[in-house]
C-alpha cells in the first residue's frame, strides 16, 4: 500500500521505572524513551526506539538514535512516496549499525501503513498464529537473594509462564541453586548480558545442575563462534539476544551450533522486517523464537505483542504487562496479562491501542518535527 511521510516528530519521554532494573552492565532507574510519529494523510504512526539511555547494551543511546533518525533517516524518507511499510528498509540510508534507530521509524511506518488500511498490525506483518501471547517476566538483580525469591514468587502468583533472572560473576551459580531449591518446577532460565568469556565454561557448566530453559548470551555481544564452543560443554541450551542482529547473524549462529534458541527484539535487527526474516531462518533450521523486551514504553510493548503472532514465537517471551514498569503508561487501555500469564491480542487498527496524548505531552522533554 503506497503513501508519502509528510511529517516526522521526535519526542523524548522521561518515565521513571516503578522499581529499578539491574543486569551485568548496570542499573536502570529511568527511562529515556524516543517515540517516532510518523504522519501521511493525517493519520499517525507510531514507533519506539528501544534504545536504552547509555550504549551498554549495544552501541546505541538516546541521543545518537535522535541525531541518527534526524540527520539521515527522516531526510531520506520526507516528501518521498513509500510503496509499502515491507520496502521502508530499502528507502533508508546506508547507516552501518543504529538498527535501533532505524527499527523506531521502521515499526512506526507499519503502524502508520496498517492504520491506512484499517487492519491491526499483526495481521499486516503476517501474524496472527495465536490469539494470545505467552508470556514470561525478567527480573533483574536484585539486593539479595531473599528479595528476588520475593519477586519471583508474586510473579508466579500472577500467573506468568516463565522466569527469567539476570546473572552476573558473584550472583550467578548460588543463586540459580537457591531459585531451583525453592522452585523446583517452573520454567526457569538465566540472561547474562555477555558477563562471561570462554574461560569460564566450567563455571557456567555448574548451571546444567539446575535445568535451565536456557543460558541468554552468556559471552561477547559481537560473538558467535566462542558461543558454539560453550555449546559444545554444556547441557542447558544457549539463546542468542545481543549477538543477533540480522537474519544473516542468525543464519551463522544456527549453522556454527551457536545457540539452540533466538531471542528476537524489534529494535535489535532493525524493524519488522529483518525480524520477519530472522524468524524464518530460524523457523526453516527448527530453532525456536521470543520475543525480547527493552524496557520499552506501550508502544514499544505493543509492537512486540503484534511480532510475537508470528508462527515460530512458541516460547513465552519478555513482554508482561504495563503495571511491572510504569505508574501510568502512555497507552490506553494499559497491556495487561490473564491469569494465564498471556496478552490477548486486539482488533483494533494499527498496534490496537491508543495514545494518551495528554500523557505523552506531560512525560515529553524535548520534541522536534522534521518536514
Ligand atoms: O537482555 O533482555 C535483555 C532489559 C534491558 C536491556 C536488555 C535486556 C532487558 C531485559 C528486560 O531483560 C526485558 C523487559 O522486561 O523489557
Ligand atoms: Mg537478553
Amino acid at each position: 500500500m503506497a503513501f508519502r511521510i509528510e511529517r516526522i516528530v521526535l519526542r523524548r519521554l522521561k518515565m521513571p521505572l516503578r522499581h529499578f532494573f539491574e543486569t551485568s552492565f548496570g542499573r536502570t532507574t529511568e527511562r529515556q524513551i524516543l517515540l517516532v510519529e510518523a504522519v501521511s494523510e493525517g493519520i499517525s504512526g507510531w514507533g519506539e526506539v528501544t534504545a536504552g539511555e547509555h550504549p551498554f547494551y549495544n552501541e546505541e543511546w538516546t541521543d545518537s538514535a535522535w541525531l541518527i533518525l534526524r540527520d539521515y533517516v527522516a531526510p531520506a524518507v520526507l516528501g518521498r512516496g513509500l510503496d509499502s511499510a515491507a520496502q521502508a528498509g530499502a528507502m533508508f540510508p546506508r547507516v552501518r549499525g543504529h538498527r535501533m534507530a532505524l527499527g523506531g521509524l521502521e515499526a512506526a511506518l507499519w503502524d502508520l501503513e496498517a492504520r491506512l488500511a484499517g487492519e491491526p498490525l499483526w495481521k499486516r506483518i503476517g501474524g496472527g498464529a495465536r490469539r494470545e501471547i505467552p508470556c514470561g517476566v525478567s527480573i533483574g538483580i536484585q539486593d539479595s537473594v531473599a528479595q528476588l525469591l520475593e519477586k519471583i514468587a508474586v510473579e508466579l502468583e500472577a500467573g506468568y509462564q516463565r522466569i527469567k533472572i539476570k546473572i552476573k560473576p558473584g550472583w550467578d551459580v548460588d543463586v540459580v541453586r537457591e531459585v531451583r531449591e525453592r522452585f523446583p518446577t517452573i520454567k526457569l532460565m538465566a540472561d547474562a548480558n555477555s558477563a562471561y568469556t570462554i574461560n569460564d565454561a566450567a563455571h557456567l557448566k555448574q548451571l546444567d545442575a539446575y535445568y535451565l530453559m536456557m543460558l541468554e548470551q552468556p559471552l561477547a555481544h559481537d560473538d558467535i563462534l566462542d558461543h558454539a564452543a560453550l555449546q559444545l560443554q554444556l547441557d542447558t541450551p544457549i539463546c542468542l539476544d545481543e549477538s543477533i542482529r540480522s537474519a544473516r547473524h542468525a543464519e551463522q549462529a544456527i549453522r556454527a551450533g551457536a545457540c539452540r534458541i533466538i531471542n528476537i527484539k524489534l529494535g535489535r535487527v532493525g524493524g519488522f522486517a529483518e525480524a520477519r526474516r530472522v524468524h524464518d531462518v530460524a523457523q526453516a533450521a527448527g530453532v525456536p523464537v521470543w520475543c525480547g523486551g527493552m524496557l520499552e514504553s506501550g508502544v514499544g510493548r505493543a509492537h512486540n505483542i503484534a511480532l510475537a503472532t508470528l508462527p515460530n514465537f512458541v516460547l513465552p517471551g519478555d513482554v508482561s504487562a504495563s503495571k511491572r514498569y510504569w505508574q501510568r503508561d502512555i497507552i490506553e487501555p494499559p497491556v495487561e496479562v490473564t491469569p494465564r500469564g498471556t496478552i490477548e491480542i486486539r482488533e483494533e487498527p494499527g498496534f490496537g491501542y491508543a495514545l494518551d496524548l495528554d500523557y505523552v505531552r506531560h512525560v515529553t522533554v524535548q520534541e522536534e518535527t522534521l518536514r
